[in-house]
């Protein structure tokens, strides 16, 4: 890709670990989406279902109910790119339906036996994510002996299942999953090494906006709203090293740190 995409979230749920509760309600949902459009967004993800540890588990009917009206409403006025964070194939299904063009499934399209076929027959992108484990537990005690490895041969490995499902080579994009049965040191040393999940030949996503691992680093940074500044340090880490989408909270000040960086390295004398 040219120039790296910025994906902003929406999750439509009353406990995601960032935003739970402020968007359960279509028209503050849409009006977030109409500022993220405006401050330049490339991708939405909308989201029906927290997968932070302890949270509560969604059935289909709800999540499908929570995402469909606000990517309709998207759609109805606006031609961005619409991604649907869900590991469920139906909910995946109606969202496409709604709008969406991206399936963004933290479980790899591993959680349901159709998850393959179903996007092969969405003809949909999707985004692979690694995951050690499943969201209840998968910050209990997460282990790994090379970790960039592990997540490297893991993605390889569902790009692959992707592909002979029918899932077209160029729609598929792969992410380290920062977060998802990590520990920080985990979380560092896969940003540090993109470059080996790169190397696969996949565009690349990272999701590391407002995450643990920076009050790991800063222990005055509790709240997730205090995690802007790492926020924009790991984006700008990540893209250096290839990534190809940053997903993100925080759209207009992500940009303004991917054009500043820009901007200086354009500026270089030959
Ligand atoms: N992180 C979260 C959710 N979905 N998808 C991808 N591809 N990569 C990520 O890093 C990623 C993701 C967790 O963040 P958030 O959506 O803000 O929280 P929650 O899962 O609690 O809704």
């Amino acid at each position: 890709m040219a120039r790296p995409r910025v994906m902003g979230v929406i999750n439509v749920t009353p406990d995601s670990f960032s935003d739970g509760g402020r968007f359960l309600d279509l028209p503050a949902a849409l009006a977030q989406a109409r500022r993220m459009i405006d401050q330049g967004a490339d991708i939405l993800d909308v989201g029906g279902e927290s997968t932070r540890p302890g949270a509560d588990p969604v059935d289909e009917a709800e999540e499908t109910r929570r995402v469909v009206g606000l990517i309709a409403a998207v759609r109805a006025e606006s031609h961005v790119a619409i991604s649907i964070d869900t590991m469920k194939p139906g909910v995946a299904r109606a969202a496409v339906a709604a709008g969406a063009s991206i399936w963004n499934d933290v479980t790899a399209l591993r959680w349901s036996p159709e998850s393959l076929a179903v996007a092969a027959r969405l003809r949909c992108e999707v985004v692979l994510m690694h995951m050690l484990g499943e969201p209840a537990t998968m910050q209990a005690a997460p282990a790994y002996d090379d970790v960039v490895g592990e997540v490297a041969a893991f993605l390889a490995e569902r790009a692959r299942a992707a592909i002979a499902a029918g899932i077209a080579p160029h729609a598929v994009r792969l992410d380290p999953g920062i977060g998802f049965g990590k520990t920080p040191e985990h979380n560092l040393a896969l940003l540090a090494n993109l470059d080996r999940i790169k190397a696969l030949g996949f565009p690349v996503v990272v999701g590391a906006s407002r995450k643990r691992f920076i009050a790991a680093i800063d222990q005055s940074a509790k709240d997730e709203g205090d995690r802007l500044a790492g926020s924009l340090a790991a984006a700008l880490a990540a893209v250096r090293a290839g990534a190809d989408i940053v997903r993100v909270h925080d759209v207009r000040e992500t940009l303004q740190a991917l054009k500043v960086e820009a901007a200086i390295s354009g500026a270089r004398v030959p």
